[in-house]
């Protein structure tokens, strides 16, 4: 069956004329797949085994590309992009399988026809939750532009054996639940034990004289694991490249540890073996208070030793000069997380390599660059040179070595001004003596970037000020974005298929195509088919929730949905005050319920387990949901839906559906965002602060197809440098004060007041993020919501316009930018 070619301008690059890509062949392949690797028969399949049938099949179509992907590679020789990320937020991978071959229909048909159903199939699918949220979907999000843009890149991380816990509620409480992706196996990957790269740990450090009469160093470890290779296959879309993600997994090194097991203690042998294996056990579920866990950083230099070993070794030629390394790997470093890599290609380069100091420091200069993710002080990475010099002894000698020559070129560039040199050390003496890992990180970096425009800015201006002024080039911006392939193509086929029909399917490779939407925003039928694709993915948003979760959101509602990690900076809280003051307000009689915009507000939201507050935010949102949900006064008005355990998956099916996308941290906090990049994309029109991305969204949406309130960074920076009162603001707003003391009054807890006392002193006490500041604007905003939510035509000519105008939200213009700025490659063809 010859193949249709449903997305435009740029046919998928499959072979039409492959037997193997029509319904026939693809039954072939699933059968097969069925027996040889579930070993069942179709009769007896659980639909766990059609699953795996249907995954690993469809993958066969991917390996022939990816073997010739690795061949074109060679052949071309040109500069690699490894991206270094301890998370990769994959979500599920089967559906974006399917796209990448374009055998969506036939798998459908070809599975049809033995009555299975391809929908209950990809139900069975466990995504890999191998990230906390925004920074591990960002690098997901990368892989795949790069891999559609036809640029060589290895994705480098760490298969945890548990990614981000399973979030359920007891009680309204957050419990968390070890999140056992791999139980059933992962069809997806390829291991490679033969490849296992051996890392070491701890031990000391010597000295030695080599044969040209040098003083040289080693290592020599106490301790050792192996790293295995488990590949995934990264495929562009509408391109034959298929690129790897290369996940490392820990393994106990195949010799015992001689020493204990000669001494006849075989079980304490076989104890230190599972030790090891702990390395990759579980992914850390705090995303921004760094806890300096001995088991964190030993993750971090077992992924990066892994992957340095592995690019030098495996995929350079033999013989290779390393002195020209900076021209075929240009290592990404996704936040701090993975800086300890420069300390190792530096001891490779000198201890292994036998390079001179010099030499290998301009090297590895020219290798790395650097993203930072973040504007929380709190969030900087920082080691103990106690624990680093234990675990990494080699590491912490050539670290001190950099920030000697570092100190060194300040002081040269800055005379006599000391307390700039001991603000910008690597190395810091307080409170405890530790490595601050942003400063490494800038300091080897050819290049550092913040990832939305005012990030960057305040990245130089406030969180490296020193740093910008040393090197004002070394500083740059790209702007985030998001893969137009999974978060519209695949989980938005509606939009999809009516974009298609008025500018073809160019967009989905390039999305600034989306422009050419414009001037249907002023037309009148493409308005209403534009509502019912959004009505339809409401139902089947519905759908989802009921059978996930037993939720029943109720028709017609505007869908107002605030999902992400639960952080106070976030400020989940504001958007509770603003529905607990709309009870308020009806319970008080100042506003009659038929007054109230039918409204559902949706949120998701996980809290790192140890976050004491945020726990107590859930446990608060949960409990204003049950006794809101159930009161008759409201006529079923307003509402609260808080499904568990936000991921991936659900993110596809809740953001089609929204209306009303709610980005609200505080000015200055919020790095970029990328949900919010996904809502407008989907046409959602946002509610927001003048933070992160949002700040460029409004600028290309325009304001009146965006509702911005409160302070911009400069107006928060200056009421906190003046003294900022949260109560005072309480004691004068009479709308927010009903609205605490109505948490207060324990409506909310069964009649005892002050179950929250945690979650409201911590607003009328310190309020750290300032909500009570930008309450009464907020409020005024969400006002201006309802009364353009009245003018359904004037909604959806805003919403069609956020789609028109936020292309340049994808991630394959952010891959551009990061290729022209900073990495200095391109694609390989
Ligand atoms: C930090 C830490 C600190 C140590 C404990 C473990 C851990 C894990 C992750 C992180 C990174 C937090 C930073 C982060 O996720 N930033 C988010 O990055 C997004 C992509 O650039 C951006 O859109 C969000 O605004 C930003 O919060």
């Amino acid at each position: 069956m010859p193949v249709s070619v449903p997305n435009g301008n740029d046919p998928i690059a499959v072979i039409a004329d492959d037997p193997r890509h029509s319904v026939s062949g693809f039954t072939t392949e699933f059968i097969r797949e069925l027996h040889n690797r579930q070993g069942v028969s179709l009769r007896d399949a659980s639909l766990h085994d059609k699953f795996q049938a249907t995954a690993s099949a469809v993958r066969h179509y991917m390996v022939d590309e990816w073997l010739e992907t690795k061949d074109k590679n060679a052949a071309a020789k040109q500069k690699t992009v490894g991206y270094l990320s301890a998370e990769y937020l994959l979500g599920p991978q089967l559906d974006n399988a399917l796209l990448a071959t374009d055998l969506t229909e036939i798998v459908e048909e070809s599975l049809a026809q033995h009555g299975i159903d391809l929908a209950q199939v990809r139900e069975q699918e466990v995504e890999p939750g191998l990230g906390n949220g925004g920074l591990g979907r960002l690098a997901a999000c990368f892989i795949d532009s790069l891999a559609t843009m036809d640029v060589p890149c290895i994705g480098y991380g760490i298969r945890y054996e548990y990614g981000i816990f399973r979030q359920t509620f007891v009680d309204g409480h957050q419990v968390e639940e070890a999140d056992k992706w791999l139980a059933l196996e992962s069809p997806w990957e390829f291991v490679h034990p033969e490849n296992a790269v051996q890392v070491n740990f701890a031990g000391h450090t010597e000295t030695w004289t080599d044969e040209t009469g040098r003083e040289r160093t080693r290592w020599v470890p106490g301790w050792g694991v192996q790293g295995l290779p488990y590949n995934y296959l990264v495929p562009g879309y509408g391109t034959r490249r298929v690129n790897t993600l290369r996940l490392w997994g820990a393994r106990a090194n195949n010799q015992f540890d001689l020493k204990t097991f000669n001494q006849g203690d075989y079980v304490e042998a076989v104890r230190a073996q599972t030790f090891a294996e702990n390395i990759s056990k579980v992914l850390y579920p705090e995303d921004s208070t760094p806890q300096g866990k001995e088991l964190r950083l030993q993750q971090q230099y077992f992924f990066v030793a892994c992957s340095l070993r592995d690019f030098i070794e495996n995929e350079l030629e033999p013989g290779f000069d390393l002195h020209r390394l900076g021209e075929r790997i240009i290592f990404q470093l996704n936040d701090t997380h993975p800086v300890i890599a420069v300390p190792e290609l530096m001891r490779i380069l000198i201890d292994e390599k036998g390079f001179e100091w010099d030499e290998a420091w301009e090297v590895t200069k020219s290798c790395f660059a650097y993203t930072c993710h973040t504007l929380l002080p709190e969030a900087l990475e920082v080691w103990p040179t106690e624990l680093l010099g234990r675990l990494l002894p080699r590491h912490m000698q050539i670290i001190n070595l950099i920030n000697v020559s570092f100190m060194a070129e300040v002081r040269a560039t800055f005379p006599g001004d000391e307390e700039r040199a001991l603000r910008m050390s690597i190395v810091t003496e307080h409170p405890v003596q530790s490595v601050r890992m942003a400063h490494l990180a800038t300091v080897a970096g050819s290049k550092v970037n913040g990832v939305a425009a005012l990030h960057s800015q305040l990245l130089r201006d406030k969180v490296l000020p020193d740093f910008s002024a040393l090197w004002p080039e070394k500083f740059t911006n790209v702007t985030n974005g998001v893969t137009p392939r999974r978060f519209v193509r695949q989980s938005n086929p509606g939009l999809s298929a009516l974009v298609t029909s008025r500018i073809g399917g160019g967009w989905v490779k390039h999305l600034d195509q989306f422009d050419g939407l414009e001037p249907l925003a002023d037309d009148a039928g493409f308005r209403e088919e534009f509502r019912a694709v959004k009505a339809a993915n409401k139902e089947r948003l519905r759908e989802v929730l009921h059978k996930r979760d037993g939720i029943d959101l109720p028709e017609g509602h505007l869908l107002d949905v605030m999902v992400k990690r639960l952080h106070e900076y976030k400020r989940q809280t504001l958007k509770l005050l603003h529905v607990v003051s709309l009870y308020e307000q009806v319970l008080s009689g100042k506003r009659k319920v038929e007054d109230l915009t039918p409204r559902t507000v949706v949120f998701g939201a996980k809290a790192a387990p140890g976050y004491r507050l945020a726990k107590d935010i859930i446990h608060l949102i949960n409990s204003v949901a049950a006794v809101v949900n159930r009161d008759p006064r409201l006529e079923g008005r307003l509402g609260i839906a808080f499904p568990a355990n936000y991921n991936v998956t659900l993110a596809e099916k809740l953001i089609p559906a929204a209306d009303l996308s709610e980005q609200i941290s505080l000015a200055g906090m919020e790095a970029s965002g990328t949900g919010n990049m996904k809502f407008a994309l989907n046409g959602a029109l946002t509610i927001g602060t003048d933070d992160g991305a949002n700040v460029e969204i409004r600028g290309l949406v325009g304001d009146d197809n965006f509702f911005l309130f409160g302070m911009d960074e400069p107006a928060a920076a200056a009421l906190r440098e003046q003294g900022y009162r949260p109560r005072s603001i309480y004691e004068s707003d009479e709308t927010l004060r009903a609205t605490i003391d109505l948490i207060e009054s324990g409506i909310f807890s069964g009649g005892r007041g002050g179950a929250f006392g945690s979650v409201t002193s911590a607003l009328l006490d310190e309020d750290r993020f300032m909500a009570f500041a930008d309450f009464a604007s907020y409020l005024e905003a969400q006002e201006a919501v309802e009364a353009k939510y009245a003018d359904q035509e004037a909604w959806t000519r805003s919403a069609i316009l956020n789609v028109a105008r936020t292309g340049y939200f994808s991630s394959d213009r952010s891959m551009r930018d990061y290729l022209d700025r900073i990495w200095h490659a391109g694609p390989v063809v």
